[in-house]
């Protein structure tokens, strides 16, 4: 059916933003021209920005009730999203932002990964507990061997204890969702943990010893991790009852390093045969404010408390345009894919407003993880590092 329109603004407005919007979904992805690490290749173009929301959320397509064609809901950034592959496609739950400043989940789907990723049609709606939350953010996408997909994500609510007059101060808690389809979530309590707040919650794909293990990140206050902070672990034996008991940090914060401030896990963890591989961000603080990069670690797969490999430093930290946004100088991650061939996509956010990929594959991954040096905590242990690769280097020539 082709649609009359009274004035000529309005089809224009219309014509030009649907041709805009197409071509921006459609737009093909490709490596960044740059040898690289070797240890990951970074794409050129984000793989979903706020222009990729679609238009429907945003414009009132009906001539009377919008004549100028105005946007009447805007989105401010799309960023730190969950990840799995779900009937054959790469899919995200994206962290959406309104421009209201409240994030919610959508669905981003891909045929590849790499480009051409399009939101489903609505937003996830996600079923309320009796205290509504204010914010919800990062979920983490789990595809348990139970047979749910959980996704666990933080839940932000005023602080009811906050003195008159603090209109900022939140508590940071895990809420809990669980599906079988992506399209309908029940909703399960809240995480109930001895600690004052939690983010960064992710459950581990398996059971350990027939309970449901959880990395957290307590910390005491909204921002600060106070005393605390570090990645956790702990048990549930009941995801409808999700109690976490023997919580106890298994990766601590560590003066002079990426990780000085606070750190936190990215996705669920990836099994190899070499060890559970994890991917997590750290942060430390400069005259600048606040630096967020991603580093990896490994642990052991007959027990997963105990870490076993930590190559020095950040693994990821932000480049270019990466560097810029609502929140500046920050990578964060908790989305990645392990394909059927052992390719990685590594979905990260850069700076609080835009989601990127980079590919990898497991062997890259276990390679980097194992054989990377260690952090020696001091600069002559760094120097010491570069003589010994030096030596190396000068023995095979
Ligand atoms: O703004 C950077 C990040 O800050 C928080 O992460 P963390 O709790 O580890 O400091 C989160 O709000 C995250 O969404 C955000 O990207």
């Amino acid at each position: 059916m082709t649609t009359i329109y009274t004035s000529k603004l309005f089809a224009d407005r219309t014509e030009s933003l649907k041709k805009e919007h197409k071509t921006l979904l459609t737009l093909k992805n490709e490596p960044l021209d740059i040898t690289g690490n070797g240890v990951y290749q970074r794409y050129k173009n984000p793989v979903v920005t706020a222009n990729h929301a679609p238009l429907t959320w945003r414009f009132d397509f009906n001539e009377r009730s919008n004549p100028f064609l105005q946007e009447r809901i805007g989105i401010n950034a799309t960023f730190n999203a969950g990840a799995m592959k779900w009937n054959g496609k790469y899919i995200m739950a994206v962290r959406v932002e309104g421009i209201d400043r409240k994030s919610f989940f959508a669905i981003a789907e891909s045929p590849n990964g790499i480009d051409n990723f399009k939101f489903w049609e609505k937003p996830c709606v996600i079923p309320q507990t009796e205290e509504p939350d204010t914010n919800v953010y990062d979920m983490r996408l789990t595809q348990h061997e139970d047979g749910w997909i959980y996704g666990i994500f933080c839940t932000e609510r005023k602080d009811a204890k906050a003195p008159k007059g603090d209109t900022s101060s939140a508590i940071a808690n895990a809420g809990i969702v669980r599906s079988k389809d992506l399209v309908t979530w029940e909703r399960l309590p809240d995480l109930i943990s001895n600690t004052g707040q939690q983010r960064n919650v992710v459950i581990h794909p398996e059971f350990v010893n027939g309970k449901y293990a959880l990395y957290t990140r307590p910390q005491d206050g909204f921002i600060d991790v106070g005393s605390g902070g570090g990645v956790g672990l702990g048990y549930i034996d009941d995801m409808t009852n999700p109690i976490v008991q023997d919580e106890h940090i298994i990766f601590g914060k560590k003066y002079h390093t990426i990780y000085e401030l606070k750190n936190g896990l990215g996705p669920a963890p990836i099994k190899t045969k070499k060890g559970w591989l994890h991917l997590a961000h750290g942060v430390r603080n400069t005259a600048a404010g606040l630096r967020y990069t991603l580093y990896m670690f490994m642990t052991d797969l007959d027990d997963i408390s105990k870490v076993t490999h930590v190559p020095a430093g950040h693994f990821m930290g932000p480049e270019g345009i990466e560097r810029v946004g609502d929140v500046s100088n920050v990578l964060f991650s908790n989305g990645w894919i392990h394909d059927e061939d052992g390719t990685v996509f590594i979905y990260y956010a850069s700076s609080d407003t835009r989601m990127h990929v980079a590919v990898s594959s497991v062997a890259q991954l276990v390679d980097y993880v194992m054989n990377t040096p260690e952090d020696t905590f001091i600069s002559a242990g760094s120097v010491d590092a570069i003589i010994k690769q030096v030596e190396k280097n000068k023995a095979i020539q």
